[in-house]
C-alpha cells in the first residue's frame, strides 16, 4: 500500500495523470453530512478531504490571504483548508483583538467559497470552555454569516487538554452547537477529545444528539503511531465518525524528526477509512512542521525549493488523490 501511494515525481506523471475537471470541487459535491461514519457528499457518495491548515492567526498570519488560499487549490489541489483562529494564547489573539483575527478568517472563507473548497473555522485554543460566551458569539456570527453555503465546517475547539468528556467538553460543545444551528442547520461540526483530542473513543455510547456532527483525530506521526490507530479504530467500528482537523509528519512538538513510514502507514489508514484531514502547516517557521522555507510569499507561487521536507511530502500525497480543477 504504502509503495502505490508514493507518488511520482511530477515530471513523470503524466500518462496516469487524471482528467483535469473544470468547475469546481464544491460545486461538484455541495452540501456534506455524515452517513454512519462517513462523509458523503450531496449524492451520498462519500468523499474524502485533503488539505492544509495555516498556523496560529495571531502569529503566521500573514497566509491568510485570498491569494494562499487560491494557491493551495491550483497548485496543491487541496480540497480543504483550516483557518486556525488563534484565541486565546500569547495575549493577543482573538481575545485582545477580536476584530483583526475575525477579519483574517474571514479573509480565509471568502477566498474558499470564490475556489470552490470547502473551508473549516477553527477555535484554535487549549481553553476553550474558559471562553465559551466568546465562542458562542463568534460561531453565531459565523454561522449568520456563511451558514447558507456549503463550503463552511465548524470546529469548536482545537485540543482539549485533561478535560472530561462527559463532564465538560460534551457540554461546551452542545452549547456551541446550539449558537451554529440556530443559523445553520446542516453543515458539519467537528468537535475535540480530550488530550489534544486523541480520545476519540471517550465518545462510545455518548455521541453529541445531531445527525452532522463528527469529532477531531489529531496526530503527530513520529510521535503518535499504532497504539492511536488503535483508538481511532474502536471509534470508527463503534460508529464515531472522525476527521483529522490537523496532523503532522513531524513529532508533536511540530519539530524534531519526521517520520516518513508512519506518515505513510497514517494516510493508508485514512483512505482505508475515507477520514479526510487537513496538515500542520501553512507557515515558513523554522520547525519541521512547517510546510513553507522561511520568507515564502504571502500569495502563493512557492517553487518547489522554498517547500520543506514536509511541505514536498503533503503537497505530492494530495495531489497524487484529490482531483485536478483548472483555474
Ligand atoms: C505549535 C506550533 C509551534 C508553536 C506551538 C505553540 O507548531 O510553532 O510554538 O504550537 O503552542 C498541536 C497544536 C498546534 C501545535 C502543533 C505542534 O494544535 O497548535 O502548533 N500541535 O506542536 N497539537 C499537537 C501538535
Amino acid at each position: 500500500m504504502a509503495e502505490e501511494q508514493t507518488p511520482k515525481k511530477e515530471e513523470e506523471n503524466t500518462s496516469n495523470e487524471p482528467p483535469t475537471l473544470t468547475g469546481s470541487f464544491v460545486a461538484d459535491h455541495g452540501q456534506l453530512r455524515i452517513e454512519g461514519t462517513k462523509i458523503v457528499d450531496k449524492d451520498g457518495e462519500p468523499i474524502q478531504l485533503r488539505g492544509m491548515s495555516l498556523f496560529w492567526s495571531q502569529w503566521i498570519g500573514k497566509y491568510y490571504t485570498a491569494e494562499a488560499v487560491k494557491w493551495l487549490k491550483e497548485d496543491w489541489q487541496c480540497n480543504v483548508v483550516r483557518a486556525a483562529m488563534g484565541v486565546d494564547e500569547g495575549g493577543d489573539a482573538y481575545i485582545a483583538n477580536p476584530e483583526r483575527e475575525k477579519q483574517k478568517v474571514f479573509t480565509v472563507i471568502d477566498a474558499a467559497i470564490a475556489e470552490g473548497v470547502y473551508v473549516i473555522v477553527d477555535w484554535h485554543s487549549h481553553h476553550a470552555e474558559d471562553y465559551l460566551a466568546e465562542a458562542k458569539a463568534f460561531f453565531d456570527e459565523v454561522s449568520k454569516k456563511y451558514g447558507d453555503t456549503p463550503n463552511i465546517i465548524y470546529e469548536p475547539y482545537n485540543e482539549p487538554l485533561d478535560v472530561s468528556w462527559t463532564g465538560t467538553l460534551k457540554a461546551y460543545h452542545e452549547d456551541v452547537l446550539a449558537s451554529i444551528r440556530a443559523n445553520d442547520p446542516d453543515n458539519i461540526v467537528i468537535c475535540g477529545t480530550r488530550t489534544w483530542s486523541q480520545r476519540v473513543d471517550e465518545v462510545i455510547g455518548n455521541k453529541i444528539d445531531d445527525p452532522n456532527v463528527a469529532y477531531t483525530l489529531h496526530y503527530y506521526a513520529a510521535t503518535h503511531k499504532q497504539a492511536l490507530r488503535d483508538i481511532a479504530q474502536q471509534a470508527v467500528d463503534a460508529g464515531v465518525p472522525l476527521f483529522v482537523t490537523e496532523y503532522g509528519v513531524s513529532e508533536a512538538s511540530g519539530d524534531g524528526s519526521i517520520d516518513d513510514e508512519e506518515a505513510n502507514t497514517w494516510w493508508d489508514f485514512l483512505d482505508a477509512n475515507s477520514i479526510g484531514w487537513c496538515n500542520w502547516s501553512i507557515a515558513d517557521k523554522e520547525e519541521l512542521s512547517a510546510a513553507l522555507k522561511p520568507g515564502a510569499s504571502a500569495t502563493g507561487g512557492w517553487t518547489l525549493d522554498q517547500l520543506t521536507q514536509s511541505g514536498t511530502m503533503v503537497r505530492a500525497e494530495i495531489k497524487a488523490n484529490n482531483p485536478k480543477y483548472s483555474d
